[in-house]
């Protein structure tokens, strides 16, 4: 089966590679470089729709998106679906996390719980459409560390951790982020709904 992959950032396509062709390699993942449109939705399943569904329209296939982003708890689920841009509109991935570390400046470490959220829709030319969500539940740290993932990886830390040392996101390898990831969830939670198609 052919699904087109709706998303313009070129990590959440290496990841969906990934976990694609470790865990459904019968899929035929294509690449979408159509029109983006306004994510106007207040949900992250409602702009996951938008882009789904712009993405089906434009191909006359299947498509997948995914909308994701950071929820801390202390902000109220801030940036949430503001994640992207928390900073600005350019979508500058270090001034997002920097703004985010300072509005925590002074919470102390049993404060600072935050999760990652991802939720796929899937939209298919007959006009059927999906969500699924993932969580991966951590807390924030109080400083940047590590070069893997992208985004706020490098100040997420997981409470589920792969090895005795507790790190972030970003000292992750690939393998670890994807073993764990809120986005690897939402696509095994998908994984019931595509065996129906
Ligand atoms: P598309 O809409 O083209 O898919 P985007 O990056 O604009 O790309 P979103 O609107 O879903 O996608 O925003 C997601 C943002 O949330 C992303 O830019 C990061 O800032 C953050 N984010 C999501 N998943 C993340 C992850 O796995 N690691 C780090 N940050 C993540």
């Amino acid at each position: 089966m052919q699904i087109v992959l709706a998303t313009h950032n070129p990590h959440k396509v290496a990841e969906f590679h990934g976990i694609v062709r470790d865990t459904r390699p019968d899929l035929e993942v294509i690449g979408y470089d159509g029109p983006e449109p306004v994510e106007d939705g207040v949900t992250f399943a409602q702009n996951a729709l938008i882009k789904a569904r712009a993405a089906s329209a434009h191909t006359g296939l299947a498509a997948l998106a995914d909308d994701s982003g950071i929820c801390v708890d202390v902000l109220g689920g801030a940036p949430g679906i503001f994640s992207a841009y928390w900073a600005g509109q350019k979508k500058d991935a270090v001034a997002n996390l920097e703004l985010l570390l300072d509005q925590l400046h002074d919470i102390a470490d049993p404060h600072r719980t935050a999760h990652f959220l991802s939720t796929i829709a899937l939209v298919l030319p007959d006009g059927r459409e999906f969500t699924v969500e993932g969580v991966w539940p951590g807390r924030l740290a109080h400083a940047a560390s590590g070069q893997g993932g992208f985004g706020y990886d490098p100040i997420f830390i997981p409470d589920e951790q792969p090895t005795d040392v507790e790190r972030s996101v970003g000292e992750f390898s690939a393998a670890e982020k994807q073993a764990h990831s809120h986005r690897s969830r939402a696509f095994e939670a998908l994984g019931p709904l595509l065996a129906q198609l």
